[in-house]
């Protein structure tokens, strides 16, 4: 403690912690605030969203909604990015009187991750729960900004969310460009055979599922920069999820692989799925780079 008593060595008494701006102090001083913050858990998150139902599920209560929203987050071991977003998310997603739920497709074990594959496996999974009629497919370290940037589906055409983002000094990196946020009707995403399951480690899969888009006769929808606005939390690049080498050459080949490659070959192990009280936790064995 800083404030020890220091009074035998003449020290006077630090000043009442309240003292300065806002009103005197009255009654026994405050105590220490403490560390770290109880008010950050999921517990009070839930608190602070008492709607919301086991799973992550949320109904608006006063009218009849016009969207149905699965959010499909691909994770492993990132507990911090995971509470920003639920912070955040949850409100936000009321606030557009959304019909939603929040999955967190969890990959098991230790094996590179693969994103695109567990993005397949969320897909997949959440359309046995509702007849959604979006799926967004949303990086757990990304937070929207703008609240008129609706999370609901384009009727033709696959969207892309994330156009202005802070890591880019909030403009496109280049147009073909289809990382952070995106959604789906399900019917988009069957056209397009779903996401490639072979791209395992960083990069590749993103620009791949934009070449999907292209070669199934549609194109990106994209929300103005002024809307589309996020900011990624800051991090580093995590163990397992190293640059994929391969990804290059894999891109050569999506006009080739896109029709065999997808959710028409996907395999999974769903190990578990729990009804948390902020989401619906997917842990699933995807297997690992052949
Ligand atoms: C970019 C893209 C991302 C993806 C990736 C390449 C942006 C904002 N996002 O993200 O969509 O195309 O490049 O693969 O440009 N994750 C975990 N645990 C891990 C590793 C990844 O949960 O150990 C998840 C998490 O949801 C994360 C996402 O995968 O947000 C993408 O990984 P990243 O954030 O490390 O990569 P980044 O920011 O370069
Ligand atoms: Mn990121």
């Amino acid at each position: 403690d800083v404030y020890t008593n220091l009074s035998h060595l003449g020290v006077p008494p630090p000043p009442p912690r309240n003292s300065g701006t806002g009103p005197p102090a009255t009654g026994p001083p405050l105590r220490d605030c403490q560390i770290p913050s109880p008010l950050l858990g999921e517990r009070e998150i839930k608190q602070r969203n008492p709607l919301v139902l086991p799973g992550g599920h949320y109904r608006p209560p006063d009218c009849e909604p016009r969207h149905h929203t699965a959010i499909v987050v691909p994770y492993r071991n990132r507990q911090i990015h995971l509470r920003a977003l639920l912070y955040h998310l949850h409100p936000f997603l009321q606030r557009q009187q959304i019909h939603y739920s929040i999955y967190i497709v969890q990959q098991w074990g230790n094996s590179t991750f693969n994103r695109a594959k567990l993005l397949n496996v969320g897909v997949r999974e959440a359309l046995r729960d509702e007849d959604w009629s979006c799926i967004f497919l949303h990086d757990v370290d990304l937070l929207p900004e703008n609240d008129h940037n609706t999370y609901t589906c384009h009727k033709q055409f696959p969207t892309h969310l994330s156009v202005a983002m802070d890591k880019f000094r909030y403009r496109l990196p280049y147009t073909q460009y289809f990382g952070g946020v995106s959604a789906v009707t399900p019917d988009q995403y069957m056209k397009m055979n779903g996401f490639p399951n072979q791209y395992w480690g960083w990069g590749g899969e993103d620009d791949d599922i934009a070449a999907r888009v292209r070669l199934s006769g549609m194109k990106i929808m994209r929300p103005p920069v002024a809307i589309g606005h996020y900011k990624m939390i800051k991090h580093k690049g995590d163990r397992g999820n190293e640059q994929n080498p391969r990804r290059f050459d894999l891109l050569k080949r999506t006009r080739l692989n896109w029709r065999s490659d997808g959710l028409n070959s996907l395999t999974y192990e769903l190990l578990s799925r729990e009804l948390e009280p902020l989401y619906t936790n997917l842990t699933v064995d995807i297997g690992e780079d052949p």
